[in-house]
């Protein structure tokens, strides 16, 4: 797609995604950090509209996000279904499922129910918005609301709705796995466009659909999946970005020029390597501390000369998997530096668990010689694309280190790509890297950034918007009676979330025995 045109730009959106971009910070009511947010702020800051979201408990919200008119519509949920929906289906079951598995998926009948609970409550506040714009452009983001574009047609028949999935989407062998997969996949359905960051997240999709739905006479057709009633669903690749002018003008403030002599002290004499993540356990933290600890026991000289940081921002430590990690991580570094720090000398690895200013960021992307971007799979990744951007802004001859299992790999590929499964592989890939010359790695370096300037996340908000509104435009065109998508249980079709399993009245919500998978 090539952008929108200006009635598109001027379109509101009625943005849908789990939490509301908003938290009480030292200044007041400020915009939340993280991966979802920095991608939306451009829709925010040029369409008018409502963002639709969980307030996280908090309280005395603002009305409209702060410096703009975008509405707030917060969603309280109880304790019990924060517990079932949020800690339980979307992050214990569907996060790791939809990684591939790397951790085993819980499967818990209880966590369903209040999964689909919580979903017809976003999808009846994103109908009750879109009511209230009737010409808005509904957008649906995300793993922990995938019944939710489905709800939305059936309340509002021909509403252009997209949803984006932020995170992969594995092969049928393994999404199969989920007991209620038809209908994530039906709810999913609902939408005009359903959007993955790569051709093969997005393909996994529709062999999914063609797999487990072939009973409801859908059809994959190309890019498509065509539905009972002659309702075509368009797929998307559409990678996500960042905003790389703020990151350039991050990279040059007077005050990251500050920082980064702060740090170049701190470092002195030592060669950098970086890590920037989430602490999550797809982030491949454990691998890269051991492929460094490997990479210090080869080399004792580097013991002196190099540093490893790395910067973690807290995450879901209300999930015990999420504690053990971080217990995990904070072993090993204890454990390195007890066995690599010479007499005398700085220990050789550092580590931050906390969240950071995007330009307290730029500063150590600055600084870094290396980053490593290690995940063992990831939907996409945006630190990778800050790192090549502050870089370049500086003229910097850092070098990149990318998992090959993140979607980023695909659309930087003079980075060095590495497996972080193969830890000693790792270890010689850093290695390897260190050694590039300068201009080796200045080379890779700048295409890398010019593609992150040219695909920004200002470039893709616009041709989604765009491609949501094309292909409502195409489904406006059907006859009235095909348009509708009805389920089996309202008349014909597939069964859609809201009557699944059909006949069946609503069990309560409740661990039932016999139901629940084993913890490890
Ligand atoms: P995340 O898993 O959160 O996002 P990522 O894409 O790396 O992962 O985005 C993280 C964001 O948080 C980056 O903008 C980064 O700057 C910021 N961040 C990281 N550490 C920080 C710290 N210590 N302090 C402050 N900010 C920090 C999910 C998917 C990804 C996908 C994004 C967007 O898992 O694959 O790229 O959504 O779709």
């Amino acid at each position: 797609m090539n952008g929108t045109s200006t009635e598109d730009q001027d379109r509101p959106v009625v943005a849908v995604a789990n939490r509301l971009p908003v938290h009480h910070g030292d200044n007041g009511w400020e915009l939340s950090p993280g991966g979802l947010v920095t991608a939306l702020r451009p829709v925010m800051a040029t369409h008018p509209g409502a963002w639709v979201g969980w307030d996280g408990g908090t309280k005395g919200l603002p009305p409209t996000l702060p410096d703009s008119g975008v509405r707030l519509v917060p969603i309280g949920l109880s304790a019990a279904q924060v517990r079932n929906y949020y800690h339980g289906f979307a992050n214990a079951t569907l996060w790791p499922l939809l990684h591939n598995a790397i951790e085993k998926p819980r499967f818990e009948r209880a966590w369903w129910y209040a999964y689909r609970d919580v979903n017809a409550i976003f999808g009846e506040r994103a109908a009750a918005a879109l009511d209230e714009q009737p010409d808005a452009i509904a957008w649906v983001h995300d793993y922990q609301l995938m019944l939710v574009p489905q709800l939305i047609r059936e309340r509002r028949g021909g509403q252009p709705t997209g949803f984006f999935l932020h995170v992969p989407w594995p092969s049928p062998d393994i999404f199969a796995r989920l007991p209620w997969r038809e209908q994530i996949l039906t709810g999913l359905l609902g939408a005009d466009v359903v959007a993955f960051h790569t051709d093969e997240y997005r393909a996994n999709f529709l062999r999914s659909c063609a797999r487990l739905l072939r009973d409801d006479d859908i059809e994959v057709r190309g890019d498509s999946v065509v539905l009972a009633d002659g309702r075509a669903v368009t797929t998307a690749t559409a990678p996500i970005s960042i905003d790389a002018a703020e990151f350039t003008q991050h990279a040059i403030e007077p005050e990251t020029d500050n920082d980064i002599r702060l740090l170049a002290e701190q470092f002195r004499d030592r060669t950098l390597l970086l890590g920037v993540d989430r602490l999550d356990y797809t982030k491949g933290i454990i691998e890269r501390l051991l492929a460094v600890e490997m990479l210090l026991e080869r080399n004792p000289g580097f013991r002196t000369s190099l540093s490893f940081l790395q910067i973690a921002v807290p995450s879901r430590d209300d999930v015990r998997e999420y504690r053990q990690l971080r217990s995990t991580v904070e072993q090993h570094v204890g454990r390195i530096n007890g066995l690599y720090t010479e007499p005398g000398s700085d220990v050789p690895v550092h580590y931050l668990y906390r969240g950071l200013s995007q330009q307290q960021l730029a500063a150590y992307y600055a600084l870094a010689d290396a980053l490593l971007v290690t995940p063992l799979i990831d939907g996409m990744n945006l630190v990778c694309k800050e790192y090549v951007t502050v870089q370049n802004a500086r003229g910097g001859s850092g070098v990149l280190l990318l998992s090959e299992f993140t979607g980023a790999a695909d659309e930087l590929p003079q980075a060095v790509h590495c497996n972080p499964f193969d830890v000693e592989g790792l270890s010689y890939r850093i290695e390897y890297a260190l050694g590039l010359t300068a201009d080796t790695r200045r080379a890779a370096i700048g295409p890398m950034a010019a593609h992150v300037r040219d695909h920004d996340v200002y470039r893709w908000v616009s041709d989604q918007l765009a491609e949501i509104t094309k292909a409502a435009a195409a489904v406006s065109r059907l006859p009235a009676d095909r348009a509708a998508s009805p389920c089996r249980a309202c008349g014909g079709g597939a069964p859609c979330p809201g009557h699944w399993p059909a006949a069946a009245g609503r069990p309560r919500a409740r661990r039932a025995p016999g139901w629940r998978t084993p913890r490890r």
